[in-house]
């Protein structure tokens, strides 16, 4: 036993240490072997041999319990000396950070509209039934509610498919005259090259007694909203379809890669599709209780708009948070 309590007493590392637990416990160590060679004693020898292994055992096991303990300690404290950082240290490279393309784009919207006198209207989103589908002409069963499209929560509440629920809300808490815009985060399940599930939107709305609100309004605003996020561009109205507005359009610009040539990015067609609009539909204003009044609307997605001003091919990369696109934009 001295022996084994000595070689334990030795042990360097904690690899020596296991090789002589091994060989006192192990399947084919001392211990092992020695009860092996029990079975042939007589009941005298077998008992005194059965004490003096069990002695063993005892004091062998504890002495290797507590080396290893005190050779971890060490093997720790080598390891914590061995990697050890000043991080007092003064770092040479310092790297300067950036807004995020989409946020950045989403500013240069914002700055256009606040100098056309809108304000910056904000909501959840966390939203109900009412504020996203209902009051904007969208009833129960209308294909855009599809369970496909929405993310839907419990007790009826839903993640906003768009920020019109935000004018909604402020046509609720506010009277007429109203010029607003809502940007923010929404959601829909969808997820490719030109999708991600959560992406951005800058929506306006104009609200005004009587019939004072007319389509050339709206034109002659989007144009030079155009002209102001992507330099000399021309730009058309098509005729559309949206359960909020009546009569609508789809904006388009001509191509920001080709100068309407015809390329890849616009398909050959010279125009990139950038904005909806229309002047609003009367049930909107009947779902908020306004009465003889008119307005306008329009909505678009800020991730495009950042995809065309950056030629950025595949939307999901903006989200990915590589610093080597995200160093780009420094
Ligand atoms: C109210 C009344 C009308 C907002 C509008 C669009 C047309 C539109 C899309 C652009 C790309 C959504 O992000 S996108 O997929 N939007 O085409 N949005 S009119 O109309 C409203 C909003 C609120 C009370």
């Amino acid at each position: 036993m001295q022996d084994w309590l000595k070689k334990v007493e030795a042990a360097k590392n904690l690899e020596e240490l296991e090789n002589i637990r091994i060989g006192v416990f192990g399947k084919k160590g001392f211990l092992a072997a020695e009860f092996l060679r029990m079975k042939e004693l007589d009941p005298e020898a077998k008992k005194l041999l059965a004490k003096e292994l069990n002695d063993i055992k005892e004091s062998v096991g504890s002495a290797l319990e507590a080396k290893k303990e005190k050779l971890a300690a060490q093997a720790l404290k080598e390891q914590l000396e061995k990697e050890k950082i000043d991080v007092t240290l003064l770092h040479t490279k310092s790297s300067a950070g950036a807004l995020h393309p989409v946020l950045s784009t989403m500013d240069k919207m914002i700055e256009y509209f606040i100098s056309m006198n809108f304000s910056i209207e904000t909501g959840p989103i966390v939203e109900n039934d009412f504020n996203n589908f209902e009051a904007l002409n969208l009833p129960k069963h209308h294909p855009a509610r599809d369970m496909q499209d929405t993310f839907y929560m419990k007790d009826s509440m839903l993640l906003r498919t768009h920020t019109s629920s935000v004018q909604i809300r402020t046509m609720l808490s506010q009277k007429p005259p109203i010029r607003m815009i809502a940007p923010g985060a929404v959601c829909r399940r969808d997820y490719d090259l030109t999708h991600v599930p959560m992406f951005h939107q800058v929506e306006g709305l104009v609200v005004e007694e009587g019939d004072k609100v007319s389509f050339a309004n709206l034109k002659s605003l989007l144009e030079e909203f155009l002209k102001y996020m992507f330099g000399d561009v021309k730009v058309r109205f098509r005729p559309s379809f949206f359960p909020f507005t009546e009569p609508s359009a789809e904006v388009d610009i001509s191509c920001v890669f080709c100068g309407g040539d015809g390329c890849r990015v616009c398909k050959h067609t010279g125009w990139l599709e950038v904005l909806g609009c229309g002047i609003v539909d009367p049930n909107v204003f009947k779902a908020v209780g306004y009465k003889n009044v008119s307005g306008y609307a329009f909505g678009l997605g800020v991730e495009r708009f950042s995809m065309l001003l950056n030629n950025t091919s595949d939307m999901r990369s903006l989200f990915e948070g590589d610093l080597r696109l995200m160093e780009q934009f420094v």
